[in-house]
């Protein structure tokens, strides 16, 4: 595997630079600077595996995809420790809409249109200035601003999972309960908690109408405290629900996932929201470099897709892996990875 992100190298003050302006470049509301922010990966890529400390500027210029504008601010950072063109980028557009693109449920395009209608601040969206209107969900975005945008601990992540696995069981002791996404990973600090639920058929029963039971016991408990986003059909077998949560009273809030698939696709489901993101889209690579088609519910094949829009099936195609990860590695001819080692 790679090296860590977090493991320092001989130029992190270069890449965390280089980082800070490609930020800039993607966050462009208008539309993302799409080929900007690619050659800025590629010389971060280019700089992270590179053993000793830049010294010149033909030493810059031999890495691969740094040219001669790159190479000249990676010396400007060594030289100088700052980057002019940072300030230079940080313009109001930008961090107003970063700062609206931070409340739950709100995306680049709509925290940009309430830029260009004059809003500001936070409080501008909750007075409703310029007709603005906020759905439920954003609302309590905006009300836990900060903690939905802080990352917690692991520690805490895996106490408030410890909480919620044992309300599960009690409902149904054969419940599968897994804690995914980054947690799964061995990250040191999460985003959220993202809990997959399923259930084995064997005995005829199955995992349908447990989701809204578990979230009743979370809400009695405490423990869950504001819902966003609820299922269509708390029934169906495949459902998704996004809320808010704490450990106890004292606690920040934090954002929770819980997903619950039928059992037989448990391993799509496992792999996909373990992750990372980049580690699922090679996989997905993969899968397509073999004429199959690999999402959250399995790896299938013979899905037909039509010419000119790529991502519009014209039939399902058959399953041929879904039930456990290993079994999609091996289809795929991918060597076995370790959740930890799933990462760009
Ligand atoms: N996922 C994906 N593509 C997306 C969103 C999610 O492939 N656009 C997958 C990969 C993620 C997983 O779902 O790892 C869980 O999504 P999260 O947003 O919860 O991401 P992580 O758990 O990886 O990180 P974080 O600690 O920020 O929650
Ligand atoms: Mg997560
Ligand atoms: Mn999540």
């Amino acid at each position: 595997g790679e090296q860590p992100s977090d493991q320092k190298c001989p130029n992190q003050d270069v890449i965390d630079k280089l980082e800070e302006l490609k930020a800039l470049h993607d966050a462009k509301p208008s539309d993302g600077d799409h080929w900007r922010v690619f050659s800025y990966n590629k010389a971060v890529r280019a700089l992270r595996s590179y053993p000793t400390r830049i010294r010149s500027y033909d030493e810059a210029r031999k890495l691969f995809g740094v040219g001669d504008k790159t190479a000249q601010k990676i010396m400007e950072i060594i030289e100088t420790g700052q980057l002019q063109r940072i300030q230079y980028e940080r313009t109001e557009d930008i961090e107003i809409t970063k700062l609206f693109t931070g409340i739950y449920g709100v995306g680049r395009s709509t925290a940009y249109k309430w830029y260009q209608n004059g809003c500001r601040t936070l409080e501008d969206l909750k007075n409703g200035k310029a007709g603005v209107k906020l759905s439920a969900s954003q609302r309590i975005g905006i009300q836990f601003y900060d903690d939905i945008n802080a990352r917690m601990p692991r520690d805490e992540a895996r106490q408030i999972f410890e909480l919620i696995k044992p309300l599960a069981l009690e409902i149904d002791p054969k419940l599968f309960v897994e804690i995914m996404g980054s947690y799964r990973r061995g990250k040191a600090d999460c985003g959220d908690i993202d809990i997959l639920i399923t259930r084995p058929t064997d005995d005829g029963k199955t995992h349908s109408g447990v989701l809204k039971k578990l979230l009743a016991k979370c809400h009695e408990r405490g423990i869950v405290t504001e819902d966003l986003n609820l299922p269509d059909d708390w029934m169906d077998l495949e459902n998704c629900y996004r809320g808010l949560c704490r450990r106890d009273e004292n606690s920040r809030r934090r954002r929770i996932d819980f997903l619950t698939v039928p059992y037989e696709s448990r391993g799509a489901a496992l792999l996909y929201y373990t992750g990372d993101d980049i580690f699922n889209r090679s996989m997905r690579m993969k899968a397509n470099m073999m004429g199959y088609s690999l999402n959250q519910k399995g790896l299938y094949s013979g899905v037909v897709r039509n010419p000119s829009n790529r991502r519009e099936k014209l039939n399902d195609g058959t399953i041929i892996a879904s039930a456990t990860e290993e079994e999609i590695f091996k289809v795929l001819g991918v060597p076995w990875h370790e959740p930890h080692e799933r990462v760009r």
